[in-house]
């Protein structure tokens, strides 16, 4: 029988559930966020010399009969690009049921939410934080911490996955590491409306 025609049981310590159930790995190196960090200059610096591993997600998508339910582990690594602690790209959910929960397992985050008319804000993730992320906002996590920041999202299968959006205007904030720890900022080339980007930065 497939998998996903049985119920499913984890430990509570989501570390041991990564390598029993995900049918897909995939790595997100800094080759595929290089055009999502703000200081292009040390992008090119650190992949002049190697191409660090910044987010792994595991996955099952759910393939059954009916509407259920896919997810994943994010395991996101420590790490910054000039001041810009590592981050996961950040998408849009469209679609119907396009809400999702995350719960975080370990280390230290920060959930960065917007609308996609500009609203931004930020939740703190620390280990057996549960967030319910409804579907009109935009997500991105952050490391903020020394330890990987391993969380588990679930999500309905039909959701489209907006990545253009983020990957064209950015989020209107960043969280940067400062002498004081890390710090949100406005984004200073954050654009509100993609299709006249001379007009709105914030
Ligand atoms: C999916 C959910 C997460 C992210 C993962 C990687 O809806 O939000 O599983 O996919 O954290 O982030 P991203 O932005 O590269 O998909
Ligand atoms: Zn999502």
């Amino acid at each position: 029988m497939d998998m996903l025609f049985k119920a499913l049981s984890s430990p509570l310590d989501l570390s041991s559930f990564l390598s029993v159930h995900a049918d897909k790995v995939t790595p997100r190196r800094l080759t595929h966020l290089k055009d999502y960090f703000s200081d292009r200059q040390t992008v090119r610096e650190v992949l002049a010399k190697d191409d660090p591993l910044i987010y792994e997600v595991w996955e099952v998508e759910y393939a059954g009969p009916g509407r259920g339910l896919s997810y994943g582990m994010t395991r996101l690594f420590p790490g910054t690009i000039g001041n810009e602690y590592f981050f996961t790209r950040g998408h849009f959910h469209s679609g119907d049921l396009g809400d999702e929960m995350y719960v975080v397992n370990s280390g230290k985050g920060v959930l960065l939410l917007s609308t996609r008319d500009g609203y931004c804000e930020t939740l703190d993730l620390t280990a057996g934080q549960m967030v319910y992320v409804p579907s009109h906002l935009a997500h991105r996590t952050i490391n903020i911490g020394t330890e990987e920041l391993l969380f588990l999202s679930v999500w309905a299968p039909n959701i489209v996955h907006d990545y253009d959006t983020i990957a064209e205007r950015g989020f209107p904030k960043l969280v940067v590491a400062s002498p004081n720890g890390p710090e949100t900022i406005e984004n200073p080339v954050f654009f509100t409306d993609k299709n006249n980007p001379t007009t709105k930065p914030l």
